[in-house]
């Protein structure tokens, strides 16, 4: 029997230290040492990331490391290069980290190389995306398209939109893009409303292509052409399939000459660098899509070969646990100043609490500690005027990550001054406050002191990068990635598996069908589910007879 993580001689060193470190406060941290801002300092792969603003010292990341070795970290990085089946409940391998291998490089699942297999997939992308990009790839009717529309939900729908949006700076603008994900007729409707099919592409984006939402939307859009091209031949003219299951993808009539294919060894929500990234391969072009798979790379590297105390995500993932399990903070805020990254919270939020979100370990214990906290965010400056008002003065802690670049990609070069001043002030604001004294000096009457008060000591991280390139964003996701796989690490739980998802599923099934019956609603559900059922029941629409 394992030793539990909180009988860890590191663990209980934390506990004993965090008694220390809830009493200081960053302001006297900095005072006690000048260098601090360029001590907690560290660079790799691009990105320059400042966590001098968190509540440690060295003694707390001495203490972190050694907890992180406590838990094996090492050995289980080395598995997940390996290919060893890590995600155990589902029996498999969780490579992504080879998708973004140069083709030099061997990543072996059940003894065979993945690399060569992933390099033909990409060749397949990059010659189809010519095709489209040039304009030689015509639709049924002979006209070229310059419609896209990539119809997948969560692992299949965050990370394209996310990276469709980051680098639109890099998109070819004669085409355009839209995302279908929801069930809700809305999404479709909405989307293709301004479209035309003769010159419109569908990706059907699906790793199993049985997910209900994806084939309810893909059967829409087949009917959306066909409605207008009247010939079942143009089907394989305007749909491919991402997938991993040929079989369905044939049965649904996409020709398999045009499937790009992944493997069972690729998450959902780890996936936007596989064939799933065809929309965003259409939009940036070869070039800059394999450049953003070099910056994912680059920090595998990095995770894979760096010191603890100088590994980025190993140092985030850390830290994470730090505020998670000690301080009891409950969420964590992402802040992109950066209006490309806009859709980056929401990618973060499936990639964070879908892999990190459970009760149990590995072991099939319940966990005695909390795990994933919940990630939130928008992208300033406009999140200030909303929400930071919680984040300054509510009664939570919330760390920060700060997201920012050097370098705008436009020339309004004024706009990003002010947009970076206001990164660093909130940072700082939230690190040092104003005391009750400083807001005395100026004036202020004393009945308002309190309420314009600000205790500070609000830990965050900055991440700076020079630009936003298709390496930096291949970077950054690597980044969060791998600080979700220290976090499961240390909290030993499997961040490749989701059976939560499960129950809500199957019961919508059952329900859909009592939806339409007219018989009686049955009394498996609670009151509460009867009652809204024949409510919904009575005020629907029928269907013409
Ligand atoms: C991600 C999850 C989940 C998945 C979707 C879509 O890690 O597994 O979000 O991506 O349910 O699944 P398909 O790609 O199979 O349609």
């Amino acid at each position: 029997m394992k030793r539990s993580l909180t009988a860890f001689h590191s663990w209980k060193a934390l506990k004993a230290h965090y008694r220390t470190m809830r009493r200081q406060h960053l302001r006297d941290l900095f005072v006690g040492d000048p260098l601090r801002g360029r001590r907690f300092a560290r660079q790799a792969a691009g990105l320059y990331v400042d966590f001098s603003k968190h509540r440690i010292t060295e003694e707390t990341l001495r203490l972190l490391v050694s907890l992180a070795h406590e838990s094996g970290l090492r050995e289980r990085i080395r598995a997940m290069f390996r290919g060893d089946r890590i995600n155990v409940t589902e029996d498999r391998a969780a490579l992504h980290v080879a998708l973004r291998a140069p083709n030099d490089h061997t990543f072996y699942v059940d003894g065979v190389n993945v690399v060569p297999s992933v390099h033909d997939v990409l060749r397949k992308m990059a010659s189809f995306s010519r095709r489209l990009r040039s304009g030689s790839w015509k639709g049924h009717t002979g006209k070229p398209v310059r419609n896209v529309v990539n119809i997948g939900i969560g692992g299949s729908d965050l990370g394209p939109l996310m990276a469709y949006e980051a680098l639109r700076y890099y998109s070819d603008r004669r085409l355009r893009f839209r995302f279908v994900s929801n069930v809700d007729g809305a999404d479709f409707t909405e989307a293709v409303l301004d479209l035309d099919p003769e010159e419109t592409l569908v990706i059907v984006s699906s790793k199993t292509f049985t997910t209900l939402e994806t084939m309810t939307n893909a059967q829409t859009a087949r009917r959306w052409i066909l409605s207008r091209l009247r010939d079942e031949r143009a089907i394989a003219r305007h749909f491919v399939a991402v997938s991993t299951n040929r079989e369905e993808v044939v049965r649904f009539g996409i020709d398999p000459s045009n499937m790009f294919e992944f493997w069972d060894w690729v998450g959902g929500r780890y996936s936007m660098d596989s064939a799933i990234g065809l929309s965003t391969m259409l939009a940036i072009g070869e070039e800059h899509f394999s450049r953003m798979l070099g910056g994912f790379h680059a920090m595998d590297e990095h995770f894979r070969r760096a010191p603890f105390d100088r590994n980025l995500p190993v140092i985030m993932g850390l830290l994470t646990v730090w505020y998670t399990n000690f301080f009891g903070a409950e969420t964590m805020a992402i802040l992109p100043y950066c209006q490309y990254l806009k859709r980056f919270p929401a990618y973060l939020q499936q990639l964070v609490m879908e892999s990190n979100g459970k009760s149990v370990t590995l072991d099939g214990a319940k966990a005695t500690y909390a795990t994933s906290p919940v990630i939130w965010g928008e992208p300033g400056t406009n999140g200030q005027h909303s929400f930071y008002q919680l984040l300054h003065q509510g009664t939570r802690l919330v760390p920060c990550d700060f997201i920012g670049f050097c370098q705008p990609l436009n020339d309004l070069t004024d706009h990003h001054d002010i947009l970076m001043a206001n990164l660093f002030a909130q940072s700082e604001a939230l690190a040092f406050g104003k005391t009750a004294a400083e807001i005395r000096a100026e004036g202020t009457p004393s009945w308002l002191v309190p309420h314009r008060t600000f205790d500070g000591n609000r830990p965050s991280t900055v991440i700076l990068a020079d630009r936003l390139t298709p390496e930096t964003l291949g970077s950054l996701v690597a980044l969060y990635e791998h600080s979700v796989f220290t976090q499961s690490v240390i909290w030993r739980i499997n961040p490749f598996d989701q059976w939560g998802v499960e129950l809500g599923k199957v019961l919508a099934k059952r329900i859909g069908d009592e939806l339409k019956g007219e018989g009686r609603v049955r009394s498996r559900h609670d009151s509460s589910t009867v009652e809204l059922i024949r409510h919904y029941r009575k005020h629907r629409v029928r269907e013409e007879r």
